[in-house]
């Protein structure tokens, strides 16, 4: 278990215990030892007495070494037994906490969204103490949401249902031949279902074992050529599965690849060379003979197209792309990733844990960029601290001679435009991230002024996420991203494609502009786990979509041809002054 798992079953444990009704230096007791484990700088691997911690006693201290040492807590085992688990999704309702919770458990026997609902429509919980007419009618409104799928689902909910999805593909199906299709395949922003495309020989066991997969919840369809399923993940997800013969599979691949739009566009090429194009395969008009395909790219070239990556098949110009070779970005060109967090700030490793993590990624270098101090949530660095983790990356680089880690920092360009961090400082890193986490609500004027001051800054190199969107959830503040596109080129300074899927900033859209501006962009992944490293692949999906070759992509580069870049900007400072 890793230090930001574990801090999470400390805070599950006060709220769990909260829910129960347990007194409240008990359950203080466990925020406490969630805080002091958050505001030390080392790693779980590195803190051999927890208990020798400030605010950290006897006994959370052995609650820490059992979560450390065997992923799990007995405590919190028997707290999830116990207390119901409709209560839990509860809390994500606005202005309900544990105690509140637990009051409307204990004292009206809500056990879960039903129950809070009639509890409410009696009138009962606004005669709670702590609770009034107002709070009553905003949960009501909050649950009429809850639990109602909107159509379209946030591609990072749709990745994770697909990858549990596909984990139960390769233990429990007979099928060695398959592949994704669909909007996923495509990495569009929203996904409305997910398409599967299986090879098989006789497709009746396959359909057997797909209906025994453990999410199923209802099967939609079940024939010979698809089974359609739902599954019960936090919402409902349809799955569509094509069961083709081996010699169909490329050209149902690309049939269920889509987008409409694109295949739009290939049937009409086919039919301009008198042929006719189907999930089946192409048949050419006169004879009557049908051809198939044992790849893509094959069927491409049928066309005299060169092969069209899924992300990029929209529909709109891509079929005049791909008559003379383009090579996208792909996630082999990718040698470093410039942007993510320890434990000296909100990350879950520390840095050497974090090299030797991106080591396995294949990485050649990366560079550390933890939060600076406006930051006080993700207990940003000062000063003082910043110049202590610099050592620290200086000594962890001096392990390796073929890896390079990079001392850089993420900082906040405040909301009256002023930088976070002291320029006698920034000269000590190799990399700065300027990035906005505050005043979303400024109008557009005052947000291009701190993104400008941070662009135009010789210190400044990357601005990160610089929309500040989440998909599905905020979109973000009101940035004019044509002209900072265009000020970034100007510059020398580089654009982030966040690849955290919530994010996906950038978006595929804005990079097409920045394509055309020869701005350049660095896929990071802003990983606070281990896990999120493995985001690149996502991000080079975006970048493909946008049509990006990897000479526009600084972190394709080697740490050579890297520093000259990062160090641009600062020869202007110094031949000004
Ligand atoms: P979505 O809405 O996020 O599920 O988007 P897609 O693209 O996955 O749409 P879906 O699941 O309805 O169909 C998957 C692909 O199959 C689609 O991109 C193109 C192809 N396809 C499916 N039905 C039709 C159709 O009636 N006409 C055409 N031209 N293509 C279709
Ligand atoms: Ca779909
Ligand atoms: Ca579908
Ligand atoms: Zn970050």
């Amino acid at each position: 278990m890793n230090k930001k798992d574990l801090i999470n079953a400390l805070e599950s444990i006060a709220v769990y215990m909260e829910i129960r009704g347990e007194n409240t230096f008990k359950v203080s007791a466990y925020r406490k030892a969630a805080q002091a484990l958050e505001q030390d700088e080392r790693s779980l691997s590195e803190i051999e007495d927890p208990a020798s911690l400030n605010g950290i006693g006897k006994g959370t201290a052995a609650v820490i070494e059992e979560l450390r040492d065997t992923n799990q807590s007995e405590l919190l085992e028997s707290l999830k037994e116990e207390v119901p688990s409709g209560l839990v999704p509860l809390l994500d309702l606005p202005g309900l906490g544990g105690k509140k919770i637990a009051k409307l458990y204990q004292e009206l026997g809500v056990t879960d969204a039903a129950s809070l609902k009639k509890a409410c429509e009696a009138g009962q919980v606004q005669q709670l103490s702590g609770f009034g007419t107002k709070t009553e009618e905003n949960i009501l409104e909050a649950l009429k949401d809850m639990g109602n799928r909107p159509e379209r689902l946030p591609i990072s909910f749709m990745l994770e249902a697909a990858d549990m999805f596909e984990r139960e593909i390769e233990n429990q199906v007979d099928v060695e031949h398959w592949a994704r299709a669909g909007s996923l395949r495509r990495m569009e922003e929203t996904v409305k279902d997910l398409d599967y495309i299986m090879a098989v020989q006789d497709p009746d066991p396959i359909r057997a074992q797909l209906k025994q997969i453990s999410y199923v919840s209802d099967i939609i369809a079940d024939g010979p050529s698809k089974v359609s399923l739902e599954l019960a993940f936090s919402y409902p997800v349809q799955v569509d599965i094509r069961l083709v013969e081996e010699e169909a599979f490329a050209t149902a691949l690309h049939h269920f690849t889509g987008s409409k739009e694109h295949n739009v566009h290939l049937r009409q090429i086919a039919k301009a060379q008198g042929e006719r194009m189907s999930e089946y395969g192409i048949e050419n008009l006169e004879t009557g003979e049908i051809s198939t395909f044992s790849s893509e790219k094959d069927f491409f070239s049928h066309f005299d197209l060169h092969y069209i990556p899924p992300e990029a098949r929209l529909g709109r110009d891509e079929t005049e792309w791909f008559r003379e070779p383009y090579e996208t970005v792909k996630r082999k060109d990718i040698r470093g990733d410039l942007h993510m967090h320890t434990t000296w700030s909100d990350g879950a490793l520390s840095i050497e844990e974090m090299a030797e993590e991106a080591r396995s990624h294949g990485h050649e270098w990366i560079a550390i960029t933890d939060h600076s101090k406006f930051l006080q949530v993700a207990h940003g660095l000062n000063e003082e601290r910043l110049l202590r983790q610099i050592e620290e990356v200086r000594r962890v680089n001096e392990k390796y001679d073929d890896f390079t880690v990079l001392a850089g920092i993420e900082m906040d360009i405040r909301p009256d435009g002023t930088l976070d961090i002291e320029e006698d400082v920034l000269r000590r890193l190799d990399v700065v991230i300027g990035s906005i986490h505050s005043s979303f609500s400024q109008k557009r004027e005052e947000i291009m002024k701190r993104l400008e001051a941070a662009v135009e800054s010789p210190y400044v190199n990357v601005i990160a996420h610089p929309t500040g969107r989440l998909i599905g959830r905020r979109s973000g503040y009101d940035a004019d991203v044509d002209t900072l596109i265009e000020k970034a080129a100007a510059n020398g300074t580089a654009l982030e494609l966040n690849a955290n899927p919530n994010r996906l900033d950038l978006s595929a859209e804005w990079l097409r502009k920045a394509r055309e501006a020869g701005t350049t962009i660095a896929i990071n992944t802003d990983a606070h786990s281990p896990k999120m490293l493995g985001h690149m692949e996502i991000g080079t999906g975006i970048a493909r979509k946008a049509l990006l070759q990897k000479e526009q992509i600084l972190n394709t580069r080697n740490v050579d041809g890297l520093l000259p870049f990062l160090q641009e900007k600062r020869k202007i400072e110094d031949r000004q002054g």
